[in-house]
C-alpha cells in the first residue's frame, strides 16, 4: 500500500469512529429524556372522617348522631357550636368515588339530609400524592346536582370569611363553606395531608330537600403554584 492510499484508509476509519461515537451519545440522550418524564396526580384516601354520619346508632361517636349547631359566623378556625342538645334531625353523608376507573378515589359526594337553617357539619379527609414528582394542592372544584361547576383557588378570603354557595340552581346561596389546611403546601411522592371543610345551612336553603355536591381537587407541579393576593 502506496502512502495514499495508507493515509485514505486512515482517514475513513477515523471519519468512522467519530460516526460511531456521536451516534452513542445520540442514544444516550435520548434515553436520559425518557426517563426523567414525570406524572402529577393525587388521590383521595380511603375513608373520609366526618361528623354526624347518617346512620349511626344513638349513643355512637362523640354526638351520638345528635345534630351540631353554629350560634354564630366568626371566621374559620372559630365557628362557634352549640352543643348537641339531643335533637337528631338532620345527617351528613359522605362517599367517595372513582369516576374514571383508574382505581384511584378522585371525587368526594357529599349529601346533607333533612337538614335546616344553622346545620353544622364537618367534614375531613387525606389526600396522597401517588405521583413521581413533587405537587401543591391549588384548586378546589366543586360541582353542583344540576352540572354547574365552581373553582376557587383558595386564598386567604376563602379560608377566613367562607363561600356561599347555591347547591339548587336557584340562584340564593344555600350553604357557607370554609376550607382549609394544606392548600398550597409542597407534598411529595408518597406523602399525605390532611385537608378539611366546615360547612352550616343558611336560612334560604330549600326545605324538605337533601342538597348534595361533589369535590375534587386540582394539583399542579410544585413549582407551577401561584395564589391571588388576598383582596
Ligand atoms: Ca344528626
Ligand atoms: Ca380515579
Ligand atoms: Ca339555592
Amino acid at each position: 500500500m502506496n502512502k495514499t492510499y495508507r493515509a485514505l484508509a486512515l482517514g475513513v476509519l477515523a471519519v468512522m469512529l467519530v460516526v460511531g461515537i456521536s451516534a452513542m451519545w445520540a442514544n444516550s440522550l435520548r434515553t436520559n429524556v425518557t426517563v426523567k418524564t414525570g406524572e402529577v396526580h393525587i388521590r383521595f384516601d380511603y375513608p373520609p372522617i366526618y361528623l354526624d354520619a347518617c346512620g349511626l346508632p344513638p349513643g355512637y361517636g362523640a354526638s351520638g348522631g345528635y345534630d351540631y349547631n353554629a350560634s354564630t359566623f366568626p371566621a374559620r378556625g372559630g365557628v362557634q357550636l352549640a352543643a348537641p342538645e339531643g335533637k337528631d334531625v338532620g345527617c351528613t353523608d359522605v362517599q367517595l368515588s372513582d369516576t374514571d376507573n383508574d382505581g384511584d378515589y378522585d371525587t368526594m359526594n357529599i349529601t346533607i339530609h333533612n337538614a335546616y337553617p344553622w346545620y353544622y357539619t364537618h367534614v375531613a379527609w387525606s389526600v396522597t400524592n401517588d405521583g413521581t414528582i413533587p405537587v401543591k394542592i391549588w384548586r378546589i372544584i366543586i360541582t353542583t346536582i344540576n352540572g354547574n361547576q365552581t373553582y376557587y383557588e383558595v386564598n386567604a378570603a376563602g379560608v377566613e370569611d367562607g363561600a356561599y354557595l347555591d347547591l339548587n340552581g336557584d340562584g340564593i346561596a344555600d350553604v357557607r363553606m370554609w376550607w382549609g389546611d394544606n392548600f398550597g403546601v409542597q407534598m411529595h411522592p408518597n406523602v399525605s395531608l390532611d385537608m378539611s371543610l366546615d360547612i352550616v345551612i343558611l336560612q334560604e336553603a330549600p326545605q324538605n330537600a337533601d342538597l348534595s355536591f361533589s369535590i375534587t381537587l386540582q394539583a399542579v407541579q410544585w413549582n407551577e403554584y401561584s395564589v391571588p393576593s388576598p383582596e
